[in-house]
């Protein structure tokens, strides 16, 4: 029972019941779930399990040897043909897979049978460049209908797939393609940003430069742009689409082949390769996806995230696609041409499910109302939040605003890594509190545990974890098996670590509070402290940097560097300005930082550690705490001098 305080509460204290009609009618309304599959969570996920496609059925539903696990041992399954083929066989055929909309306005819908038509001759596209199972290949993509072709058709042949997020740069992009060792890259020409067209080929000729296993790049014609093209690499998507034939017998594979892998930030410098394999992670998309959104067929779905990233592959692509919705794609920004293109998407297309990141919700706050009340939302039913922690202002913006006080929202806790939501609200019977992603999902065990690995009482804080293999985890970090174990599940005994802070309140409910380790979240973007610093060193100007985020009140966080530069270099806004730049090109856009502080010195323990809390404090304007343990403690003070000069 939740805990009511007879008091008169502030909103954002306030608990919000799903309402009646709503729970009348949705996929889960038995609140005993929990305590079902929480009794046996092998049982509730192979169950959900049986609602996918399967060649073969398994032998044994998980094989653990901690911290590795395999799931739907002996099973036989491919993800393409559960995402397509089983949706061909009565009226579902004729239903639209997809509904795109791009930037310009340009309008596409493709339906399953569409979608069949046009994965499966891709897929033999590929084959034809002798990719077969097992070969990775790179995705350096816009959001157009083509990224998800491409996926579907890697899926089909059992090639896995590494999706490099657009905004990456050239260096982040060969780094990747080279640890997947790709023979093919897919790309297009441009993607449409406000209006102009921002290349992306040219970003892959100054990759593939320098990676001597690409064979070939497909290059699918977006904007048009002026593109050079390599007589003997480049060929263009709609040549070789023209001659390839439709039809091409999906490849059976194994529940634990790897369906992708999907590079993130972690701890240190080296992005890691998440591996996903195919049965258990089908099936926790698909039924997670179904549970938590309470799809239903007649819903038209939108989620905003870019495919390059997990949310896009697991609830833009797999999940929903395995279920036979309607999904709505869309290239553009919200503010172009007017700060309502979100608003008028969803009132022109009805769209009746809605799932963004909270860094958008609170740019839609910063525009106000105006906007929203121009469009016509009465088409949404439920509203999801992602990426990061969403504070409850936001949540109540966006529940009156968005869903005028009548759809519920799931705020959804995960991780690249977790493949699936791990945290959020049954829609139909889990009351809400803003700010809380509520409780694990049924068949997940989360906790909050102390230093030591033992849970907190209620009301206590401290690390998330995950105390049982689930079946969307990933598998491993590519060909690096120790790092995985490392990251994962070394810091406490037989669990899996976070890298999240949590508070356990009084009714058991989970509040993230945001990563404890050396990841920043930008705009719900994961960026490693690390990796800007390198970036930042490789610079010749600079001795030493520090990386820390900051506060941020859009981007939830802002990266804020700290450097020293070396002898006989002098501080310029020029040189803060190249410094950003460099970052950008080195990493992308997403990694340039807010602000650069220059120090004569960073401030560090006696032992040599960078006192990150501190520069923390600095970048946020906080009263300093202990600076005892300095080994130099003017150094603040400059710092404190150059912060204020800004
Ligand atoms: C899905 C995704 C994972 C990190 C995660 C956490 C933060 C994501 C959140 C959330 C609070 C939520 N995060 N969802 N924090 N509430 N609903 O975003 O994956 O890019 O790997 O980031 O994002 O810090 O550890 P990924």
């Amino acid at each position: 029972m939740l805990n009511q305080k007879i008091l008169q509460l502030a909103p954002e204290e306030q608990i919000y019941h799903p309402n009646l009609s709503f729970s009348a009618r949705a996929n889960v309304r038995d609140a005993q779930i929990y305590e079902r599959a929480g009794a046996n969570f092998e049982e509730f996920w192979a169950e959900e399990a049986q609602k996918l496609h399967w060649f073969r059925p398994w032998d044994k539903v998980l094989e653990w040897q901690s911290p590795f696990a395999q799931w739907f041992v002996g099973g036989k399954i491919n993800a393409c043909y559960n995402c397509i083929d089983r949706h061909l066989e009565g009226w579902r055929r004729n239903k639209a897979a997809i509904i795109f909309e791009g930037e310009p306005g340009d309008q596409l819908v493709l339906t399953y049978q569409d979608l069949y038509r046009e994965v499966t001759k891709f897929a033999n596209v590929l084959l034809g460049m002798g990719i077969t199972k097992g070969d990775p290949v790179t995705i350096y993509m816009p959001m157009i209908p083509q990224v998800v072709i491409a996926m579907l058709a890697c899926a089909r042949i059992g090639a896995p797939h590494s999706l490099v997020f657009g905004g990456f740069s050239s260096e982040a992009l060969r780094d990747r393609i080279n640890d997947a060792e790709s023979k093919v890259v897919v790309t297009a020409d441009g993607v449409w940003r406000r209006g102009k067209s921002i290349p992306l080929k040219q970003n892959v000729d100054t990759a593939v430069a320098e990676c001597p296993s690409v064979q070939k790049v497909v290059v699918v014609q977006r904007t048009g742009a002026e593109t050079q093209m390599d007589a003997d690499r480049d060929v263009w998507y709609h040549d070789v689409m023209k001659a390839a034939p439709s039809g091409c017998k999906p490849e059976i594979m194994d529940a634990e082949d790897i369906l992708f892998i999907l590079y993130t930030s972690g701890t240190t410098g080296r992005p890691k390769g998440i591996v996903h394999t195919t049965g258990g992670y089908l099936t926790a998309v698909a039924s997670t996806h179904r549970n938590i959104f309470d799809l239903k067929e007649e819903d038209v779905y939108w989620c905003t995230a870019d495919v390059g990233w997990i949310t896009g592959h697991s609830y833009l692509v797999y999940g929903p696609l395995a279920n036979g919705t309607t999904v709505m794609l869309f290239e553009g920004a919200p503010d172009y041409p007017e700060r309502d293109r979100f608003w008028e998407v969803i009132e022109k297309y009805k769209v009746s499910l809605f799932y963004t990141a909270p860094t958008a919700i609170r740019l839609f706050m910063k525009w106000g109302e105006e906007w929203t009340n121009k469009r016509d939302l009465s088409s949404l039913r439920l509203l999801g939040s992602v990426g990061e922690p969403i504070n409850p202002e936001a949540w109540l913006w966006y529940h009156k605003n968005i869903g005028k006080e009548n759809c519920p929202i799931v705020d959804t806790w995960w991780q690249t890594e977790t493949g699936s939501v791990m945290v959020a609200p049954l829609p139909g019977i889990t009351p809400t509190k803003p700010g809380s992603a509520t409780m694990p999902m049924p068949g997940v065990s989360v906790d909050v545990v102390d230093e030591m690995g033992e849970p907190v009482e209620r009301g206590g804080t401290g690390y998330l974890v995950i105390t049982k293999p689930w079946p969307s985890m990933l598998r491993t970090v590519y060909k690096d098996p120790q790092r995985y174990a490392d990251t994962y599940w070394s810091r406490f005994e037989g669990m899996y670590f976070t890298g999240d802070g949590a508070r356990k309140d009084e009714d058991g409910y989970i509040w993230v509070q945001g990563r404890v380790d050396d990841v920043i979240n930008v705009s719900g973007h994961r960026i490693g402290t690390a990796e800007v610093e390198s970036a930042l060193v490789e610079h010749p100007a600079v001795a030493e940097a520090a990386v820390i985020g900051r506060k941020h009140e859009l981007k939830g966080q802002a990266v804020s560097a700290f450097v020293t530069l070396r002898e006989g270099i002098a501080w310029a806004p020029e040189l803060e300005k190249d410094l950003k730049s460099h970052v950008a090109k080195k990493i992308g856009g997403l990694a340039r930082p807010e602000e650069i502080i220059c120090a004569w010195e960073l401030p560090k323990t006696r032992s040599g550690k960078i006192m990150r809390r501190l520069l923390r404090d600095i970048a946020e304007g906080r009263v300093l705490g202990d600076t005892s343990t300095l080994a130099d403690p003017t150094v603040v003070k400059q710092l404190l001098n150059q912060k204020t000069a800004l």
